[in-house]
């Protein structure tokens, strides 16, 4: 039984579609940021950087989404979502993965927090328009990748899709949506059909029209 501390539409959804996709055993705990709860010395605990997500494994907590997602995979290798070791695919993931989490997530994370890369606020509105290029050169990066791929791998889902997915939710604000891509914007509204995205957007709330 796995538990995971999350918030609807945080960083926790990619680790919530995999653990659904896997029909594994899982509670949910929201961890309530309205009031600040991720920063509270029981959360801290568990993970001192006061982010979400939070993935509890037999009482060993890991925080990190792309740590968590890579865990879930290689504990439960039958569901294929990590290529198997040896497998070319397999640098591929984790180039994907890290170029998610490290790039376009760590952009995202600017664009959206502003007031933590400046100090002065006359700036923002500088900050958030230059944000908003760099992550349209990153989804420029991704839709190239896709012409002609099914999914970020090829023909395979893989975890990647389902974190890439939750990056694109978070970008339908940006200036350049990723549905202005031609590929990823294909890719997107096939993925909005699949079962395990369609039943934890739902959980969560998320509204998958946009997509459609
Ligand atoms: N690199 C971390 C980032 C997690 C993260 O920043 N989560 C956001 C929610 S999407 C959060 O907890 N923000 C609260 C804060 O920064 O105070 C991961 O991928 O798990």
């Amino acid at each position: 039984m796995y538990q995971l501390y999350y918030y609807p539409n945080n960083a926790s959804l990619a680790p919530h579609f995999l653990l659904h996709f896997m029909e594994l055993e899982y509670e949910l705990l929201l961890v309530d940021r309205k009031s600040s709860l991720h920063k509270s010395a029981e959360y801290l605990k568990l993970n001192p950087a006061g982010r979400i997500p939070t993935l509890i494994d037999d009482g060993m907590a890991i925080f990190e989404s792309s740590a968590i997602c890579i865990h879930l995979c290689e504990q439960n290798p039958d569901y294929g979502l990590i290529p198997h070791l040896g497998s070319k695919s397999r640098p591929q993931f984790f180039q994907w993965l890290a170029y998610l989490n490290n790039t376009l997530q760590a952009e995202l994370m600017v664009r959206y927090y502003p007031h933590r890369h400046t100090n002065d606020e006359l700036t923002i509105p500088n900050v958030v328009a230059a944000q908003d290029d760099r992550i349209g050169e990153s989804l420029s990066v991704i839709n190239d990748q896709l012409e002609g791929n099914k999914y970020l791998l090829g023909d395979e889902i893989s975890a990647c899709d389902f974190f890439l997915f939750m990056l694109s939710e978070w970008c339908l604000p940006i200036k350049k949506s990723p549905l202005s891509f031609e590929h990823l914007s294909a890719y997107l509204n096939r993925l909005s059909s699949h079962p395990t995205i369609m039943a934890v957007c739902e959980l969560e709330d998320i509204d998958l029209s946009p997509f459609k």
